[in-house]
């Protein structure tokens, strides 16, 4: 397989990293990105060697959305019979957690990307938005269904329907972001959070992960119901073992990884 061009994969420690690399039109997130980074998650997800995934873009954007200018001509039947979009899907099937560092532009497809992770650190000059609307369309890869779940429906609808921006403070007082931290800071906070995710108990970790994104599936009675098997299932772990008799007898776990 060949290198991709569109971003660039590095394992740090037990961490796999993507910067989107496109910087000439601001990691615009085109059909080649979308293929490439999901293969990059996918080859992540299958490697004992990692076990969390931070996804950034450059201290200037994430990503300023899709690609406009591949999309500018496309007719109807291109999108409808190629599913352009349909690679985003399948971030949903990784199991393995994904942080999304998001300094600079966050618009669009990119606003979209950071909420398909399983949670955003912020840098404080971030801008979230999901400008379509000046375009003539709408979100598509799950703007107008996780941005409404994440933020609630007056916000989700000003965002969507105007096209306006907000920056980091308000993405962090509306619960779309996790942490905000300085610029300088980003890639530094992200990969700490998610070396220690990274150092817990791998299965525990997938379960949590699983456990919390069925929140947004079905009712909370098959939710809760879902989350007690899991947590029952975390005793056949040889890392629940360790780490209650690590607190047991006053020591750190060492949680045991391939
Ligand atoms: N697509 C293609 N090129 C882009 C994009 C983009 N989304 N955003 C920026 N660029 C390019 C610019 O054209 C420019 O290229 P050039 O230097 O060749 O002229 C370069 O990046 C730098 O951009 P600007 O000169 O415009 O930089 P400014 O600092 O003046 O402005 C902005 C930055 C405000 C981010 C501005 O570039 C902008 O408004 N960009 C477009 C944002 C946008 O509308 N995003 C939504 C796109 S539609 C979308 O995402 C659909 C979602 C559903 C599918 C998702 C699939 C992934």
């Amino acid at each position: 397989t060949s290198s991709p061009q569109t971003i660039i994969v590095e394992r740090r420690d037990r961490v796999g990293l993507i910067t989107l690399n496109r910087p000439k039109s601001l990691n615009a997130l085109n059909g080649q990105l979308a293929i490439e980074a999901l293969a990059a998650l996918k080859a992540f997800d299958a490697d004992d060697r990692v076990g969390s995934i931070v996804i950034t873009g450059s201290a200037r954007a994430f990503a300023a959305g899709a690609d406009i200018a591949e999309m500018a001509e496309k007719p109807f039947t291109d999108f409808y019979m190629n599913d352009f979009l349909g690679p985003w899907d399948d971030v949903k099937s990784i199991s393995k957690p994904i942080i999304a560092a998001v300094g600079g532009f966050a618009l669009g497809g990119g606003c979209e990307l950071a909420l398909l992770c399983d949670f955003i650190i912020a840098s404080e000059d971030a801008q979230f938005g999901q400008p379509e609307i000046k375009l003539g369309i709408l979100p598509g890869i799950g703007g107008s269904q996780r941005l409404t779940r994440a933020v609630g429906k007056s916000l989700a609808m000003d965002l969507v329907l105007t096209g306006r921006t907000i920056g980091a403070a308000e993405a962090k007082a509306v619960g779309l972001v996790a942490r905000v931290v300085p610029s300088s800071d980003l890639l530094q906070a992200a990969l700490e959070a998610a070396h220690t995710i990274a150092g817990y108990n791998a299965p525990a970790v997938k379960m949590a992960k699983e456990a919390v994104n069925r929140a947004f599936e079905g009712p909370l009675s098959e939710g809760l119901r879902h989350e007690r098997l899991l947590f029952q299932a975390a005793f056949a772990t040889e890392g629940q073992k360790e780490g209650m008799n690590a607190f047991v007898n006053k020591r750190a776990p060492v949680f045991r990884h391939r």
